[in-house]
């Protein structure tokens, strides 16, 4: 049919003649489809047993939905499942389109087609052989409206990275779990303390009043490892949330009380590794489901091998395949089966919990080419969403090289959207401290860092943090120093990019002295208020104006708790309308005086931020910034709300921030 003979046909009936010509249409396609179907009664469910939990252990991903474009393919798993031919009953629109077997008799890939007319319901997926059926319920769902167009983080957000562990418990009743070896032990550093998914919905407010937008928690799916599990980057089991933080159906919870309250949920996922306890690992379905090695070989952990014009091939593969620990299996994205695994596994928890983002860990770890595709396959099915992969590396032109874009000498895209500012983390925390700074360093260091931004694809993707939970705590790097914590929080929240602060670091929180916490564990310091019986809650305002010190070794500085959170609070909530700020450009100026001085600015708006880092008084050297401050009258200071206006004699207080906007 050509368009104009369409448009005819329709343009001469009114609206209810259409209605009537259509469901005349539809009868006759439906007696042809039964037609067609003649001599095949309807499925009857009653009429197949059920599977037994042996026959049938386990079909993943654990539900589908209809309209999506990522082709559906069933990991099942039985004792001698591949010995059965599989069809799927329950209605047109869905059956069986490739039956692929494994090394392992015990495994089957089902490729299934969801048709364009799937009616949402359950499905069932029928198992024969030698005359014996048995069916295993599957559940196609209809998608949330708007899910496809689904909005992720922008720079208009700033991310508050939490520890569940760590955090706050809000169900003592999860603390220790049957079945589970790791029990609660909040005595050490490397032992899990009890924090949970209800702790982290009960403290929603908090976050909120904090100026935050979106929170980033470490994961949360099961790492039932006998122990160190309270981090959960070794995962044994893909599909569930872990018993000691919640259920899946809590994470949903978890996630929809968040959006009530304009917060956005990212979650923490590690396609590189799964735990050495993996259910997985005692009956693999193919032999290079993981990277086999004779002896333990560990990843040499150099990425620059993957853009190196002089690496060895040796060096690249023991970078991507070595395992990142002896706890964790590094999984081989080359088997095509272990990719799609993880490609439809990353969309059913976006689809099924409605997530607004990933944080991808040890993303160069993964190799290179599937894992674009596999960035590549959730963005084909979530155009808008946002992806920021750890690409923990100190150089800049090595960081550029991951983010999707780029424009790469060997042609390399990642697909990768936002990459996480580690160069400017080191700047910012070397230069802070430098009270007598030579050539190069105190503050000037970080007007170094910004100089490079030239590299980048997109420098609005790129998030930026004082502090994780895999670097020493921000307020023990800047020495305790309160006027420090406060200069990095300004300047996370004037730069490009877009923010994310560790739990804690509001109050600046320092490493704690439990046993073993030398390293990780201890910076991973629970958070005072979150636990019942904890001595001070900063989690509320009284609490914050009454905090002194911690009996369990944590030093919050007396005093001055409530004092940085106002301060770090006022700064994100001012942020979040602040347009030149999330899309500007910037200007920023050199000096050798351990002062640094910027502007953000678009066509209607500028903001300027002075940095005096030094131990005097500085005059802010406005003569210097003519260029761009020629003219700009009616500045109010962001911190007090006081009018501002230029002056010769301005003078900074010493290791203190002046923010100022103006309208032009
Ligand atoms: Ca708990
Ligand atoms: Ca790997």
């Amino acid at each position: 049919m050509i368009p104009g003979q369409k448009d005819n046909f329709i343009s001469g009936l009114t609206e209810d003649l259409l209605k009537i010509k259509m469901k005349k249409i539809l009868i006759t396609l439906t007696a042809i489809a039964l037609a067609a179907c003649t001599g095949k009664p309807a499925f009857d469910p009653a009429s197949v047993a059920d599977a037994t939990a042996d026959q049938v252990t386990r079909v993943e991903p654990l539900s589908w939905w209809t309209g999506m474009k990522m082709p559906l393919q069933l990991l099942v798993q039985g004792e001698g499942i591949s010995e059965y031919n599989v069809t799927i009953e329950g209605g047109a629109g869905v059956s069986v389109e490739k039956i692929n077997k494994a090394d392992s008799p015990n495994y089957l890939f089902v490729d299934v087609k969801v048709a364009s007319n799937a009616q949402p319901g359950t499905y069932y997926i029928v198992f024969s052989k030698d005359g014996q059926s048995f069916k295993y319920p599957y559940e196609i769902a209809a998608r949330r409206e708007g899910s496809a167009e689904r909005t992720s983080f922008t720079t208009a957000d700033m991310i508050y990275l939490i520890m569940p562990d760590r955090f706050a418990n809000g169900d003592p009743s999860n603390d220790s779990v049957d079945g589970m070896p790791d029990k609660v032990a909040r005595n050490l550093a490397f032992g899990r303390h009890g924090g949970d998914i209800q702790g982290i919905i009960d403290h929603l407010d908090y976050i909120s009043e904090l100026g935050a937008t979106a929170i980033w928690c470490t994961p949360l799916i099961e790492d039932n490892l006998p122990w160190i599990t309270y981090h959960g980057y070794a995962c044994t089991d893909y599909y569930h949330i872990d018993a000691r933080f919640g259920d899946n159906d809590l994470f949903k919870t978890y996630v929809q009380k968040a959006h009530e309250k304009d917060l956005k949920i990212i979650m923490d996922i590690v396609p590189n590794h799964a735990a050495s306890g993996h259910w997985w690992m005692k009956d693999t379905p193919f032999k290079d489901w993981y990277h086999v090695f004779d002896t333990y070989t560990g990843s040499n952990i150099v990425f620059s091998t993957n853009m190196d014009p002089n690496a060895s091939k040796q060096d690249l593969y023991i970078q991507e395949s070595g395992w990142f620990d002896r706890t964790m299996v590094d999984m081989n994205l080359d088997n095509p089966f272990v990719l799609k695994y993880f490609q439809q596994w990353a969309i059913w928890w976006i689809e099924w919990a409605d997530l607004d983002g990933f944080r991808v860990d040890t993303y160069p770890y993964n190799e290179k080419d599937p894992m674009a595709q596999w960035c590549a396959a959730v963005m084909n099915e979530y155009p808008n969403f946002n992806i920021v992969g750890e690409c923990w590396t100190t150089s800049i032109p090595q960081l550029a090289y991951w983010q999707g874009g780029n424009e790469n000498k060997d042609g390399f895209d990642s697909h990768l959207k936002s990459i996480m500012d580690f160069p400017l983390h080191d700047a910012l925390r070397a230069g802070l401290v430098e009270d007598n700074p030579g050539w190069g360093q105190g503050i000037l260091r970080v007007y170094d860092i910004l100089s490079h931004d030239f590299v980048y694809h997109d420098l609005s993707n790129m998030m930026i943090f004082p502090g994780n939970h895999d670097t020493a705590r921000l307020g023990d790097a800047l020495r305790k120093n309160p006027d420090r914590v406060k200069i990095a929080m300004a300047m996370m929240a004037t730069m490009r990019g877009y923010p994310q602060i560790f739990a804690g670091d509001e109050l600046m929180f320092v490493s704690n002295n439990l046993r073993d916490a030398g390293d990780h564990g201890g910076l991973r310091v629970d958070f005072p208020g979150g636990w019942e019986g904890d001595e001070m809650n900063l989690f509320t305002a009284e609490g914050r104006a009454k905090a002194t010190k911690n009996t369990d070794g944590l030093e919050v500085p007396q005093g001055q708790a409530a004092d940085l959170f106002d301060f770090v609070s006022h700064l994100f909530q001012w942020r979040k309308t602040k347009d030149v700020i999330h899309n500007g450009k910037t200007m920023h100026f050199m000096t050798r005086d351990n002062t640094y001085g910027y502007f953000r600015y678009d066509e209607d708006d500028v903001v300027f931020v002075y940095i005096n880092n030094s131990l005097e008084p500085k005059n802010i050297p406005w003569t210097y910034y003519k260029e761009i401050s020629e003219g700009l009258t009616d500045g109010v200071n962001v911190m007090t709300g006081e009018p501002f206006e230029v002056s010769d004699v301005t003078v900074v207080a010493p290791q203190s921030v002046l923010i100022v906007e103006y309208q032009k």
